[in-house]
């Protein structure tokens, strides 16, 4: 049973899924709505980089396992990853609902649909079965298995992190599990459909209310005059605590946007609620002591070097990062200029590092790139001041005597 497999949607989660499936020895079908997505797949190239992609492209070729296309396969089994943007404190189901209506002729008695997009706890129950049944598709096997890889590391994260999968029966869910357990190398738990979906919002609240922690925590060591960074190393000893970092604010496709299905879903959410807000009011804060540092140094109208834009370190997406907000606000005062070797800038203008560290009074260090742990800030004594978000900077690359080095939560402003 289950032999062959269409994944609907080829983006991120999708393709690495199918192709994981196809070299594992299933028949799998991989459609996408994008003609120019099929084209390239169909020519042997892939629509974006990932580590180990390639390999597993390679194999599931060889094997004649993997078949793109822009039409939907009828096979026993479907696997939706599509996206579910967030829209007034829910997930936009439009792209899942289109998926499904384009699978209502295909659908018979034991066809199995499980959905890997994230989606608010409720959508199951309140949206997904209902459309179903609209159409008169009472039996459909429906499961939910909400994918949990990191960019970056997907093709390893998808076999080696443990999976939850929600059925809308136990049997379906365990259909589910015999169906993933060809690729995934790490236990599969089963429960109900809505159980699945909150766990999924629940480790991405989990931390962003850790971070939101944090940052006040920075706040208040600003305040009382002690130093954050060294306060939560010491704290995090304690065998039952992990304080999470700091920063700039919470970016990225997840993390700043899963807390709000479970306020759009619940009242009850008041912590997740506040949380949100902390982290979104940190540019604010951030912009705050800048200001500060500039009145402590008389610098009148200085030019602030922005180091990072991606929403985290070593990589290239700058989806939600907090730092175009932070610079927004920044830029109501003064010339700003960014770095970022990563992002592919659309509409923002980048600087060369050498030219930005030549050029700025205050540096900003927004975004912990490993190759900013190389710059020798001694070289540039033009620079007053340096105001590091992320505790990246080493003492030994600044010389105090020309550069003062501040760190958010460091009580020194
Ligand atoms: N951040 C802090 N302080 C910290 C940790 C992170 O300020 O201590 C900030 C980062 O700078 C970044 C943001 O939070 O702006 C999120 O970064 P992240 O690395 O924590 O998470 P994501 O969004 O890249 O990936 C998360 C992961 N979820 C969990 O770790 C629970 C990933 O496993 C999920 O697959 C992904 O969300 C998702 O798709 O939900």
């Amino acid at each position: 049973m289950d032999s062959s497999i269409c994944v609907i949607g080829l983006g991120y989660i999708g393709l690495p899924t199918a192709l994981l499936f196809a070299a594992s020895g299933k028949i799998v079908h991989g459609f996408d709505v994008s003609q120019d997505k099929i084209k390239l797949l169909k020519a042997g190239k892939l629509p974006f980089a990932e580590p180990g992609l390639r390999e597993l492209y390679i194999k599931a070729k060889k094997n004649g396992s993997f078949i793109p296309s822009n039409t939907i396969a009828s096979t026993d089994c479907y696997i939706i990853a599509v996206p579910t943007p967030q829209t007034n404190h829910a997930a936009d189901l439009t792209y899942v609902l289109q998926a499904l209506q384009s699978l209502i002729p295909f659908i018979r008695k034991s066809t199995l649909i499980v959905l890997e997009s994230t989606i608010s706890p409720s959508d199951c129950d309140s949206h997904i079965i209902p459309f179903l049944e609209k159409y008169g598709k009472f039996n459909v096997a429906l499961a939910h298995c909400p994918e949990r890889a990191i960019p970056g590391n997907t093709i390893h994260e998808m076999q080696y992190n443990s999976r939850v999968v929600g059925g809308k029966t136990s049997e379906v869910a365990e259909r589910v599990k015999r169906l993933y357990l060809s690729f995934v190398k790490a236990d599969i738990h089963t429960t109900n459909l809505i159980t699945a979906a909150a766990c999924k919002v629940m480790e991405n609240t989990y931390r962003d209310v850790n971070i939101a922690l944090a940052n006040e925590f920075a706040k208040i060591a600003d305040d009382l005059k002690f130093n954050v960074w060294e306060a939560i190393t010491l704290a995090n000893l304690h065998p039952r605590v992990n304080i999470h970092q700091p920063g700039p604010g919470v970016g990225g496709h997840c993390i700043a946007v899963d807390p709000w299905y479970f306020v759009g879903e619940s009242k009850q959410a008041r912590l997740i609620t506040k949380a949100r807000g902390i982290n979104d009011d940190m540019p604010e804060y951030v912009a705050h002591h800048v200001s500060k540092i500039a009145k402590k140094y008389h610098l009148s109208s200085p030019i602030i070097g922005v180091l990072g834009y991606a929403y985290k370190k070593n990589v290239d997406d700058a989806r939600e990062t907090p730092i175009e907000p932070l610079l927004k606000i920044l830029e109501k005062k003064y010339s700003c200029i960014v770095h970022d070797p990563y992002v592919d800038f659309k509409s923002r203008q980048s600087i060369e590092l050498e030219q930005l560290l030549n050029k700025s009074q205050v540096i900003v260090l927004t975004t912990n790139h490993d190759i900013y742990k190389n710059i020798d800030f001694r070289n540039y004594p033009n620079i007053i001041a340096i105001y590091d978000l992320r505790n990246a900077v080493r003492n030994s690359q600044v010389n105090k005597t020309f550069t003062a080095l501040y760190k958010l939560g460091d009580g020194r402003l």
